[in-house]
């Protein structure tokens, strides 16, 4: 299996993040992508490769245009106001019947444009983030392109992670949605595709932005947004909208769930892509399900996640595994390992 990436994401290395009050170290590092990328090679998983370059455009099919340019140069003009530190919201834009016509703020103000463009206190947005976030995007698009060029599967060693982020918002420690964009990608090539997200966090990013299509299935099974992140998103009942009603599948889970619930949900994940028929199908590959997750809450171990692996390839469609989140740095680059293998084994 091909796997995608460069050392470009080292550039963003955030020190901390805000939470529930305080600063506290922050856990989506460069350690975590390194410790994926020497196992890869200890495991002898085949060729690790550097991305192509796509340009912008591949991103501006879904991200909107005015957000891009805000990610590529607000830390320069944040840094002036506030040199040596990240920047971080501490005000967030008013909900639109609360604007009284005027956007001057958001037009001029470096602050009230990061309360506009990200949703949380946990994504500092570094002096290296833009630099990191395009790199990840061209991993994404090394990866499906692979596929497209006959690769039964491969694997976009990614980070930061990007199935949080939407058309127009950062956050969940994501900036670009590497997933969304590679699916475009796919779609603008002819391809039908379905996304799988067994991050333990809902992928609202990823569901906002294909939420009334028909022609993108997501289906995500996650954390319930009743106790986890990101609390907004992942009920349910929210199954998409016009066009897009039914090609939305939410599966959300209670704390604690251990491997044979998770199966059971993973059963209703893969019969829904099944029945969707996709040319291709993309996984967004996070690894914060397991058991010791410094942030998470469930309990999949790490001999579950060869079985998630094996799952996956019953589905017997070309597959692009894209990273996402996954925090415990002692296990991380073996559970991830575990599904590909998991995978290529079945
Ligand atoms: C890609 C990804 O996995 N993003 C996750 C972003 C989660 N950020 C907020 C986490 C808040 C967790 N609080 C739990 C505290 C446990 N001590
Ligand atoms: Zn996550």
């Amino acid at each position: 299996m091909k796997t995608f990436y460069s050392e470009q994401h080292r550039a963003h290395a955030p020190q901390e993040e805000f939470e529930a009050g305080r600063m506290t170290p922050a856990v989506e590092v460069p350690e975590r992508v390194e410790a994926v990328r020497g196992r890869m090679v200890s495991r002898g998983l085949g060729p690790i490769l550097p991305p192509s370059e796509f340009g912008p455009v591949p991103a501006l099919r879904i991200h909107d245009r005015a957000f891009v340019s805000f990610l590529q140069t607000a830390y320069a003009r944040w840094t002036k106001m506030h040199p040596g530190v990240d920047a971080i919201p501490s005000v967030f834009s008013p909900q639109i019947s609360a604007l009284r016509g005027s956007d001057a703020g958001l037009r001029e103000n470096v602050l009230a444009q990061l309360g506009h463009y990200c949703f949380d206190t946990g994504t500092p947005l570094t002096k290296g983030s833009w630099s990191a976030a395009t790199a990840a995007v061209n991993i994404a698009l090394s990866a499906v392109r692979a596929i497209g060029d006959g690769e039964p599967a491969a694997f976009a060693l990614t980070r930061p992670p990007g199935h949080h982020a939407s058309a127009t918002q950062f956050g969940g420690y994501c900036y670009l949605n590497n997933v969304a964009i590679a699916a475009q990608y796919l779609v603008d090539n002819g391809a039908r595709c379905a996304i799988l997200d067994v991050d333990y966090h809902h992928g609202n990013g990823t569901q906002d932005i294909f939420y009334a299509r028909d022609d993108v299935l997501f289906v995500s099974l996650h954390a319930d947004p009743a106790f986890a992140y990101p609390v907004y998103w992942g009920a349910a009942e929210e199954t998409g909208m016009g066009l897009g009603e039914g090609f939305n599948l939410n599966l959300p889970l209670p704390a604690a769930t251990q491997w044979q619930s998770y199966r059971l949900a993973l059963d209703t994940a893969i019969a829904r892509i099944h029945a969707f028929f996709p040319d291709v199908l993309l996984v967004s590959l996070g690894l914060d399900t397991f058991a010791l997750d410094p942030i998470c809450r469930f309990q999949l171990q790490t001999l579950d996640y060869l079985r998630l692996g094996e799952a996956i390839a019953q589905l017997r469609k070309p597959t692009a595994f894209v990273f996402e989140g996954g925090y415990d740095l002692a296990h991380l680059a073996e559970n991830t390992v575990n599904v590909l293998e998991g995978y290529l084994g079945a």
